[in-house]
């Protein structure tokens, strides 16, 4: 288990998942508490954060695309996954979709954070279109599965995330690093503030039940980088298909400490008009000369579900309908999660449904 005390744990699933969290730890540096797991024991053996899921079941070798495989592995393992979560408050998931398990593992992962109050969001690729159908429909199969159950849900097409790479190998490292980079952002957002604080705490009430929602991120240099930074956000096709009207946006400024007051506003004011001026708006900053030196990231994070409990998000219309409100006016996720998806049925068993409500064991809670 690791010795970091922080409440937020960085959590990597899947081979291509573990991957993107060791690249997020490595840029942050010191101080980041994170997790992998995988059921390919090459993805990180005898590395003090890594957790090898399915032992029994798949020998260490991945689980080959087998959604459900994984899924049954990560539930065997559950136990020490729990040990990685003393003390989480928020959880952020990344993983890549298409194989066996970031998709499988991922759901399990995301159900016992439920279960545990832990709040979550979920960064997950899907696959480039040259990767084939198979790949893409594991991909489908979970994702609304993962919305349902995560309280905030970030799906990146690896197509628009790396556009007009010829060489496989190459869109795949840069899709990972890109992501990584991302996440980086993010975390250093919440981990290192700034003059503006945008603390964990807010983050949680931020996500609480959001839905899916839209990541992007920019980084810009030169004298106009805060209006190019806007400019190149708007265009940004991560930002650009929209599944419902946008309810809340997250703004992150990451910049050294020529950081200009004008810019931030220039930012805030750009952003705001260009997704929604009317919907409840958070930024936080990030002064790190050192880091950044000259340079402008910001980070756009733009929820989705609708203030009025998930009515908007033509998905599934009234998924989250008597739920609480938070803060933003979105609700904190239903009870019954995987109301409107297909089960997944095991052996007889609906593995949607917690194992000591599929077991009747008693919880003497
Ligand atoms: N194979 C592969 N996929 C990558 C890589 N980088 C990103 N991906 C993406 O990650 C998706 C899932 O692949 P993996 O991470 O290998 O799958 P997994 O979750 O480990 O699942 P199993 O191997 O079936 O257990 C792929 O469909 C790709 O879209 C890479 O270097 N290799
Ligand atoms: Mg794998």
């Amino acid at each position: 288990m690791s010795g970091n005390s922080s409440s937020m744990l960085l959590v990597g699933v899947g081979t291509a998942g573990t991957r993107i969290a060791r690249g997020v730890s490595r840029a942050f540096g010191e101080g980041l508490r994170y997790l992998a797991i995988d059921t390919d024991a090459s993805s990180g053996q005898d590395e003090e954060n890594f957790l090898l899921l399915g032992g029994n079941r798949l020998s260490g070798r991945g689980a080959g695309g087998d959604v459900v495989a994984a899924r049954l592995a990560a539930e065997d393992s559950i136990g020490a996954i729990d040990e990685h979560l003393e003390g989480v408050r928020l959880a952020v998931v990344v993983t890549s979709l298409g194989g066996g398990t970031g998709g499988g593992a991922t759901l399990e992962v995301l159900k016992r954070l439920s279960d545990l109050g832990i709040q979550s969001i979920v960064f997950a690729t899907t696959p480039f279109a040259f990767e084939g159908e198979d790949r893409l429909r594991n991909a489908r199969g979970v994702m609304s599965m993962i919305e349902e159950s995560a309280g905030a849900t970030f799906f990146l097409p690896l197509d628009k995330l790396v556009g007009g790479e010829d060489n496989m190998a190459e869109a795949m490292r840069r899709a990972v690093d890109t992501l990584a980079g991302g996440v980086t952002l993010f975390w250093r957002l919440v981990e290192k503030p700034g003059y503006i604080r945008l603390d964990a705490d807010r983050i949680r009430r931020l996500v609480s039940g959001a839905g899916r929602g839209r990541f992007a991120f920019v980084t810009v240099q030169g004298p106009d980088r805060a209006s190019e930074a806007v400019d190149r956000l708007v265009r940004s096709e991560l930002l650009a298909v929209a599944s419902a009207p946008v309810n809340a946006i997250l703004c992150g400024v990451l910049a050294g400490e020529d950081l200009r007051l004008s810019e931030l506003g220039r930012v805030a004011d750009g952003v705001r008009e260009a997704f929604g001026d009317q919907v409840p708006f958070e930024i936080g900053t990030v002064n790190d000369e050192q880091t950044y030196c000259g340079r402008l990231c910001v980070v756009a994070m733009l929820f989705e579900s609708a203030a009025n409990g998930g009515e908007a998000n033509g998905a599934r219309p009234g998924a989250r309908r008597t739920a609480p409100k938070g803060p933003l006016g979105v609700g904190h996720g239903s009870a019954r999660r995987f109301h409107k998806t297909e089960p997944t049925i095991w052996h007889g068993e609906d593995l949607d449904l917690p194992t000591y409500l599929r077991r009747n064991i008693n919880l003497d809670l």
